[in-house]
């Protein structure tokens, strides 16, 4: 037995499947989940001490690859002082500053804990202003575990197959409503059928959680039309894409501006951060100043801000990161597709700025109905050859690939050669 599975035995006794996200349980690919010892760059190392190329990237915020020395260094420096306060620091300001400067069309920014709880308040803020509760939101798109976003979720819950969560008041899950990704006419019929009922409609700009799934041209666009028509708001759910596909996001990458724009992990380099964000008219609603309340002891916590602090910094001022992870991920897209036109194992790959996917199908995936079309037996074994080859992957089908700064093409070339011997494998045929 390897140290992982001895360690995961142990965590399946005190914890839920052993683990504190159900993701990362392994479930879906039928293997023990690898105990993580350290990371470093773009490498991860298990507790077996075998070390991986890793396209995870805790799930988006290491842009720079892991344990960047200058992030460790603020966040060290900022431990003497203490740990948490529950009051105010000069830090909060700092990074809340920053974020308005990098991001376009927002004046204020409110610090949570993580993306769900960004959401969750977004969508707060939204009905409060518009006096409405119904939101629209899109099947396969993940918004977090917030009672209201469990409906057709993507990630974990579309892994498990059920994408509507237990223990979801039937009286809650009503006021959310779903359309189809990258389907205009699919909304426009929700936000007509349901005339002045509609507080918000929320996207993710890339969907990343049911695989990566890019919008087609003039879908965001639209989206905003619809909207100022129907006189509802619209959130950008950027948790995967906000600092990654450019500085200032997903506005900055498509053009199209959004009212209201929630962060996750990536705001705090990997600390536990998220946040909210939007024009002063719609921040101010928020309590103290507003009538819609959020509150919370460890939001804007010292560290995880000069964690987050020293990361967006960097990406700030060296903008030449994005063209860098974003060419890399669209040769190793392009080496993937060539493997398939050699190999033929039945994939698809979709990439969009450092994000990419292989699907297990073979036709066009642009929505939810496509995304399912997934073959997840194969991605499973795909998966298990991939972690022989020593190369990272998500544990699931529908979660993204991340590329970081840290990747190296010699990393690049190796993850090439090591899905080459997995897909001729996959064949029946030698590399
Ligand atoms: N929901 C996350 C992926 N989209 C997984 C989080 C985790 O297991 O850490």
């Amino acid at each position: 037995m390897s140290i992982s599975e001895t360690m995961f035995a142990r965590a399946c006794e005190v914890m839920p499947g052993g683990v504190n996200s159900p993701v990362r349980a392994y479930r879906a690919v039928g293997v023990a989940p690898r105990f993580i010892r350290s990371a470093k760059g773009a490498y991860i190392t298990d507790v077996d001490d075998v070390e991986y190329i890793d396209y995870v990237g805790s799930w988006g915020p290491m842009i720079l690859g892991h344990a960047h020395p200058q992030v460790l260094s603020a966040v060290a420096e900022c431990m003497w002082d203490g740990l948490s306060f529950g009051a105010p620091t000069g830090r909060e300001t700092q990074l809340a500053e920053l974020v308005v400067s990098m991001v376009p069309d927002i004046d204020m920014v409110r610090m949570v804990n993580s993306g769900t709880e960004a959401v969750m308040s977004a969508v707060r803020v939204a009905r409060g202003a518009t006096g409405k509760d119904k939101i629209i939101k899109f099947a396969g798109c993940y918004h977090g575990h917030s009672d209201s976003m469990l409906v057709k979720a993507g990630s974990g819950a579309l892994t498990q197959g059920r994408p509507d969560s237990a223990g979801v008041p039937a009286s809650i899950a009503q006021h959310t409503l779903t359309a189809t990704y990258n389907d205009l006419a699919s909304v426009e019929q929700l936000l007509c059928a349901n005339k002045g009922e509609v507080a918000a409609v929320i996207v993710e700009p890339v969907a990343a959680n049911m695989g990566v799934v890019a919008p087609e041209a003039g879908f965001l666009q639209g989206l905003r039309a619809l909207c100022d028509q129907y006189e509802a708001l619209l959130i950008f759910d950027e948790v995967i894409t906000g600092f990654r596909l450019a500085r200032g996001g997903a506005q900055e990458y498509f053009g199209v501006r959004a009212d209201l724009v929630t962060f996750g992990k990536i705001i705090g380099g990997g600390m536990p951060v998220g946040a909210f964000a939007g024009p002063r008219k719609l921040m101010e609603q928020v309590a103290p100043t507003g009538p819609v309340y959020q509150a919370g002891t460890l939001s804007g916590n010292p560290v995880a801000m000069a964690a987050g602090l020293a990361q967006l910094t960097m990406l700030n001022e060296q903008p030449e990161i994005y063209a860098q992870i974003e060419r890399n991920a669209a040769w190793l897209a392009q080496q993937l597709r060539e493997l398939e036109n050699e190999y033929h194992v039945g994939c698809t790959v979709n990439q969009i700025g450092s994000l990419l996917s292989v699907f297990f199908t073979d036709r066009p995936v642009t929505n939810y109905t496509g995304a399912k079309s997934s073959d997840t037996q194969k991605y499973a074994a795909y998966f298990r050859a991939m972690l022989e080859h020593n190369v990272y992957l998500a544990p699931a089908q529908f979660e993204a690939m991340f590329v970081s700064a840290a990747h190296t093409q010699q990393d690049l070339q190796a993850t090439v050669d090591a899905a080459r011997a997995v897909m001729a494998q996959m064949s029946g045929q030698t590399a």
